[in-house]
């Protein structure tokens, strides 16, 4: 029986406030565990490119309004339909980075303090999926992130709001979590990232069961 049968590929997560590092830690990421070898992919959420993905990507842009409920569950939905697909990925020994998830959505929507979507009705829809295997927290304060090139267009892209959103994802770290510093140099940040990365990979190689978020 081959070893690597019972094996399976890690779910490592990014999140952050915007404009912390996301995105370009991510790519050097997967670049980096390529080539050592390990079969890995670059996911994003929101994925901006199926039915729903493109009613979010409209709602942030501004083009159209909705609900905040209603938009919430459309986040949660979007990651609900890709769900078989990502389970298949790692059963099949690919390691996901994923570029924001479930954290995200609960933070972003919590940030906004309507009434009744407090942080317990925000990670309910979510219950459930697929959790990640070690969350990779890039900590930057909105200050200094505003200050990085300053923020795009998108909805939420607003100092205040990035403030809310950081105090709700510090109320969500959990024992899957590993805060790095995203202030430091993307360098100095890469190699802590790696060494994260690296021991999460190595122990989804033997197999544990993924766990489901928030349940
Ligand atoms: N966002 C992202 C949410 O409000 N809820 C979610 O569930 C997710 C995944 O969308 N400002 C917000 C956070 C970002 C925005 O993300 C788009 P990105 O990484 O800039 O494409």
């Amino acid at each position: 029986v081959s070893s690597q049968k019972s094996g399976r590929g890690a779910f490592l997560l990014f999140e952050g406030v915007d404009r912390c590092g996301k995105t370009t830690q991510s790519q050097r990421l997967v670049e980096y565990l390529k080539g050592k070898g390990v079969a890995a992919e670059l996911w994003r959420f929101p994925d901006r490119y199926t039915a729903i993905g493109r009613m979010i990507d409209s709602y942030l842009s501004g083009e159209t309004e909705a609900d905040d409920a209603a938009v919430h569950l459309l986040f949660s939905a979007n990651r609900w339909e890709k769900r078989e697909a990502m389970l298949a990925a790692l059963h099949a020994g690919h390691t996901l980075v994923v570029d924001r998830y479930a954290y995200s959505g609960a933070a972003f929507t919590a940030a906004k303090k309507v009434p009744g979507l407090d942080l317990e009705w925000c990670k309910a829809p979510d219950k459930g999926l697929p959790a990640p295997d070690a969350v990779i927290y890039l900590s930057m304060s909105p200050e200094a992130a505003a200050l990085r090139g300053g923020y795009g267009k998108e909805r939420y892209e607003k100092e205040e709001m990035q403030k809310e959103v950081s105090r709700q994802f510090a109320l969500l770290a959990d024992d899957t979590w590993h805060t790095v510093d995203a202030a430091q140099s993307v360098k100095a940040v890469e190699s802590q990232v790696q060494e994260i990365a690296e021991g999460a990979v190595a122990s989804c190689s033997k197999g544990p069961p993924l766990r489901l978020l928030w349940t």
